[in-house]
């Protein structure tokens, strides 16, 4: 309780601190500027941003494209060094960075830790990544008398496109993994969340990463388009929305020039299925944590839970018990459950979906939302009843959770109905029968499957995340094929059976 208050003293310190986001290189021309309000109480400016004019877009790229071949140079250990450097700064930074997931995001205190615990995670492996891919080359076999050496490199320039769901961590994730491959990165975070990063760039270049390297551009859309379709680009690295990833695709394919990588992390429309052979109070704190921790507003989030008909009235009875006492409020209480979402179009949009499923006679309960939320973004946490997830046809990004039934015997359409929806990302899986587990196993699209917990909270390394289809891209997030996939390959064959080198040019 001591470390707990004097924490909080610590970020009531930071509370009135202005902050501001602007390009790493910013010219003299009048930029657009945004003020960033509190999702919790739109009144209160925690900073400024001043978004990327085109001409310093085109001057970003420039300076990283000049600057990238001696980024490359320098190695995967060096590389690996500065990106611990920055992971080092992150941590002694701690207390500003959980200050900004709350006054920028509306993160709970709880969300605002492992948030800082996954940039730093991301930092570190990479940089082992780094230092694993980078040093030398791979030897493959070959005939006798040949060399054939695979080395990998930098592509060029990588541009990374993040979101505000993970305003630190899948910010500075993908651009580190661009910087371990030996690339230089202009970063465009969430229009929302500019600060954070802003914070995060600042620190990698007093590790020593320099600042052409690494720039931040920020701005919105207009901004992300400007970076995509420059021919200069020789990758982009992209998590949010499923039609933003369509966006971008397009706008890759379109341009002149050399092909471009793209890896994208979207959306999905997760399912859980529970069978009567689960356990009622493991299967309850699971579904509220994944449908409800960061107010559902994470990619991995359940939205849609299967219940085996048998169980299901009393399944229910005690998820929504649990749900009954959630807290919602303001996420700077410590006691805090659930806070608001990003912004007033994420709260209009959510609003406009429970308010289209009571019209149609859904059974709906719903949270009322405590006196003093009216300021900020909140969104009431709700459950509906549906017959299929195919009633579900986007996703809905806040905390709205989604209930079915199904019958024994309707176990294998209930999965055939959850992989039409096209999306791959997160399943979950509540049995205790091997046989169940193996068939949604075998059976199931998705890219992270979890049995008998929650599935949010993938951790780097060890979950390594991500989906295919409307999904995205893969490969995943904190696994070992991610960090190769932002670099170029060469093959160098040698035949070494020929007379030593000079003896045989002045011979010829
Ligand atoms: C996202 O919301 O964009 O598994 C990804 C999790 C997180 C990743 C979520 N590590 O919940």
């Amino acid at each position: 309780p001591l470390v707990r208050e004097q924490l909080l003293e610590r970020l009531a310190a930071l509370e009135s601190k202005h902050w501001h986001a602007e390009p790493t290189f910013r010219s003299d021309a009048e930029g657009e500027t945004a003020p960033i309000t509190q999702p919790q109480d739109l009144s209160a400016e925690v900073g400024t941003r001043r978004d990327c004019t085109p001409e310093e877009v085109e001057a970003a790229i420039g300076q990283a494209l000049l600057i990238q071949p001696g980024w490359n140079r320098l190695g995967g250990e060096k590389r690996a060094l500065l990106l611990e450097a920055a992971a080092d700064l992150f941590e002694e930074h701690t207390d500003e960075f959980l200050s900004l997931c709350r006054r920028e995001a509306g993160k709970t205190l709880l969300d605002a830790v492992l948030e800082l615990r996954e940039a730093v995670d991301f930092l570190r492996y990479y940089a082992a990544e780094a230092r694993r891919l980078f040093s030398a080359p791979l030897m493959l076999p070959g005939p006798t008398g040949e060399e054939n050496r695979l080395s990998l490199a930098g592509r060029g320039v990588f541009a990374t496109i993040s979101p505000w769901n993970f305003p630190l961590a899948i910010f500075i994730g993908p651009a580190a993994a661009a910087l371990a491959a030996g690339n230089t990165v202009v970063a465009k975070p969430a229009e929302q969340t500019p600060l954070i990063a802003a914070l995060a760039v600042k620190l990698c270049h007093e590790a020593g990463i320099p600042e052409a390297v690494f720039q931040l551009l920020p701005g919105a859309g207009d901004v992300g388009q400007m970076i995509t379709s420059d021919p200069r680009i020789a990758g982009v690295a992209f998590t949010g929305s499923t039609e933003t990833a369509q966006a971008i695709n397009r706008s890759l394919a379109s341009r002149e020039g050399p092909i471009a990588t793209f890896i994208a992390e979207t959306g999905g429309q997760n399912a859980m299925i529970v069978d009567s052979s689960a356990l009622p109070e493991q299967v309850t704190r699971d579904v509220v944590s994944s449908a409800f921790q960061s107010a559902g507003q994470r990619c991995s989030a359940l939205r849609m839970l299967y219940l085996q008909d048998d169980v299901a009235d009393e399944m229910l009875a005690m998820i929504r018990g649990a749900f009954e006492v959630l807290e919602i409020g303001d996420p700077a209480e410590l006691t805090t459950d659930v806070g608001p979402v990003i912004d007033p179009d994420a709260k209009a949009a959510l609003d406009r979906h429970v308010a289209r499923r009571k019209k149609n006679g859904r059974t709906v309960w719903q949270r009322k939302l405590p006196k003093g939320t009216g300021a900020g973004c909140f969104v009431a946490p709700t459950i509906i009843e549906l017959d299929s997830i195919l009633d579900l046809k986007r996703e809905n990004f806040g905390p709205v959770l989604h209930v079915a039934r199904f019958k024994a015997d309707q176990l294998e359409r209930v999965v055939d109905d959850i992989n039409a929806t096209g999306y791959g990302l997160t399943l979950g899986l509540h049995s205790r029968i091997d046989a169940v587990r193996e068939l949604v196993e075998a059976k199931a699209r998705v890219g992270n499957f979890y049995v008998n917990r929650n599935q949010i909270g993938a951790v780097v390394e060890s979950q390594p995340f991500g989906g295919d289809g409307l999904s995205g891209t893969g490969p995943k997030a904190g696994g070992p094929h991610y960090v190769a996939r932002f670099a170029s390959e060469r093959v160098v064959s040698i035949d070494t059976t020929a007379a030593g080198g000079n003896a045989s040019l002045l011979a010829s």
